[in-house]
């Protein structure tokens, strides 16, 4: 969340950053801002509320300079306003902060009992002081300065009228990355802001600054010790950033599930064993045997695609599993069993509670396996093995390639798990028939489309829904909800289908839909009663399955039993994007929310 971008070089800094934020507008959108040093040394500040389009309307047309810093907001601290945006000023220092200043308040006391009047009331246009006030001759030494009398998280990017040639940037918590150009120097919360201008990066880690010029960079711990980081080279293309004539990305990469599927399974299906092969795990047959219990842990849509994860692991390799929201896990002091095989999900690979969850996990001496969209991202780096989706960039907030891809790799996982225990050759096989029969039977749901618009427009009519799922249905009947909540804002409620009449049934009338998860399984005939249930309360009942048994039916293709809920999830996908376009809202930029959720 909230977008960092930089450069240092010999161009017209605006347009670099401009565009950068404009790449990175899916981090945060309430308010955007650029400081930059111009050619006689002056310090030059923009910041608008709204999007990057409000302040590039906003901007003078001879703005220019050679230095400079950028940030789209997602507020935690102050509201959206065009001074709560950042960059946040102090005399000659600009700042801008992703993250959250815990002792902000004490040091805004402190600050303004020394006589500086702030301007805003965001927890980081302290920093912009405590380093302007710093003695250091180095703005490195005095951002190190200023750090040590932080407490939180944070991603920043400094500027200062005395330096015109540096920019210093620092991470603990929140991604911070650098690009080395030709004689020029960018820096990022996130490489979508890079690709544009180089493929090498290097990635900061936490507790690590760097000085950056033109020429170069050197990187350096708090506490003064030189570091040395070698470049990585960026694989994906820069038309991944781009929504390639569709008219959001949530559409876009709705329509990549095939590919990213596709990609997911790639070189890792073994059909002389009838197993899968994971390349990254670290978990050696043995070890793999001496597994009793694993535990999933993510946020939101990596949470229930998690949920998914441990069904098929406990069905594949009757291994006891389940999942837990990371956020919930790093609070409760969990306890961390040595057989216990701990697996966090992000799509990101930088979600801050799922970040934390691993950092205890590793402090407490347990096995953590990362399943990460973002190679060389925090989590990834910092679990013991892992898989990656390879499903591309997600710009969408609304996650919708990573989530199918996080199933196939959980499948993939749960037949190596499966076929090292008890799964047979014939179920390794038909597991694997199933994983690669998925491409083509996304594509062909996908082909449903404006059937799913219509039924879509006329639902969003409703101000409320329930979904319900049984027990393999229940994660999608929760990611269902969840993606209308997200994009559409209708409410959405997400129950168990074995539950319905503990209490939910109660809120059944002809105004609240029930969207019904329905595969063609073993508890079909209970899931029929539900809706009966249902229909005697003259509740509108949509399901999704395999055949036509709602008053609206989505229909999917028949895959293995295990394997369905992939495909179930498709349709609920193009339901909530289509619901949220007939309301006319900002699919990909959903009110209130933002990407990659690196604060706590
Ligand atoms: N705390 C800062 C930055 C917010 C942020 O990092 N969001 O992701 C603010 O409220 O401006």
């Amino acid at each position: 969340m909230c977008g960092i971008v930089a450069y240092v070089g010999p161009r017209d800094a605006v347009p670099i950053l401009m565009e950068g934020l404009t790449r990175l507008e899916y981090r945060g959108y309430d308010s955007a801002g650029l400081a930059v040093i111009g050619r006689s040394g002056d310090l030059r500040v923009r910041k608008a509320k709204g999007r990057v389009a409000d302040l590039a309307a906003a901007l003078p047309a001879r703005f220019k300079g050679r230095t400079g810093i950028g940030h789209t907001r997602w507020a935690t601290h102050g509201e959206p306003s065009d001074v709560n945006a950042h960059p946040h000023v102090s005399g000659p220092v600009a700042v801008v902060h992703n993250g959250i200043i815990e002792n902000a308040d004490e040091l805004r006391a402190e600050l303004e009992a020394d006589g500086v009047a702030l301007a805003s009331q965001t927890d980081s246009e302290v920093l912009a002081h405590l380093i302007a006030r710093s003695e250091a001759a180095e703005l490195e030494d005095a951002v190190r300065d200023a750090l040590s009398q932080v407490v939180g998280t944070y991603g920043i990017a400094v500027v200062d009228t005395r330096h015109p040639d540096t920019l210093v940037v620092a991470r603990n918590g929140s991604p911070v990355v650098l690009g080395i150009g030709e004689k020029e120097m960018f820096a990022a919360s996130d490489i979508a802001a890079l690709v544009r201008y180089t493929r090498q990066v290097v990635h900061l880690d936490d507790g690590e600054l760097a000085t950056v010029r033109a020429d170069g960079f050197r990187t350096s711990t708090l506490d003064a010790r030189a570091t040395s980081k070698k470049p990585s080279v960026i694989e994906t293309d820069e038309a991944a950033y781009d929504a390639e004539g569709y008219t959001h990305f949530m559409r876009k990469e709705i329509y990549e599930q095939p590919a990213a599927v596709e990609r997911a399974l790639g070189g890792r299906l073994d059909d002389r064993f009838h197993t899968a092969h994971l390349g990254g795990l670290n978990l050696d047959p043995r070890e793999a045997r001496g597994v009793r219990r694993v535990k999933i842990l993510g946020c939101g849509s990596a949470y229930y695609a998690g949920q998914m994860g441990a069904q098929l692991i406990e069905e594949l390799a009757r291994i006891p599993a389940d999942a837990e929201p990371a956020s919930e896990f790093r609070y409760r002091n969990p306890v961390v069993e040595p057989d216990t095989l701990y697996i966090a999900v992000s799509q990101s690979g930088e979600t801050y509670d799922t970040l934390v969850a691993v950092q205890e996990l590793r402090r407490k001496g347990g096995r953590v396996l990362g399943v990460v969209n973002a190679v060389g991202s925090a989590i990834a780096r910092e679990c013991d093995g892992g898989v990656y989706l390879h499903a591309g960039p997600e710009i969408a907030v609304a996650s919708t390639k990573a989530f199918t891809s996080t199933a196939v790799v959980f499948a993939l996982l749960a037949l190596h798990l499966g076929r090292i225990r008890d799964l047979s050759p014939a179920d390794g096989r038909r597991i694997c028939a199933g994983l690669r029969a998925l491409p083509g039977q996304i594509a062909e749901i996908l082909r449903q489309e404006d059937e799913i618009a219509a039924l879509a427009a006329d639902l969003a009519t409703y101000r409320s829904m329930l979904f319900i799922g049984r027990v393999r249905g229940w994660p999608i009947a929760r990611e269902g909800a969840q993606k209308l909540k997200e994009v559409s804002y209708v409410h959405a409620e997400a129950y168990p289908a074995s539950e319905l009449k503990h209490g939910p049934l109660a809120l059944v009338s002809p105004e609240l839909p029930t969207v019904a998860v329905v595969p063609d399984d073993e508890l079909r005939d209970k899931n029929l009663s539900t809706l009966g249930e249902i229909r005697a309360r003259r509740g509108r009942v949509i399901t999704v399955g395999h055949q036509e048994l709602g008053d609206d039916s989505l229909t999917v293709p028949k895959n293995e039993p295990e394997l369905d809920p992939i495909l179930l999830t498709i349709p609920l996908q193009l339901l909530a994007y289509h619901a949220a376009a007939a309301l006319g809202h900002d699919v990909d930029k959903p009110r209130n929310l933002a990407k990659s959720v690196t604060v706590e």
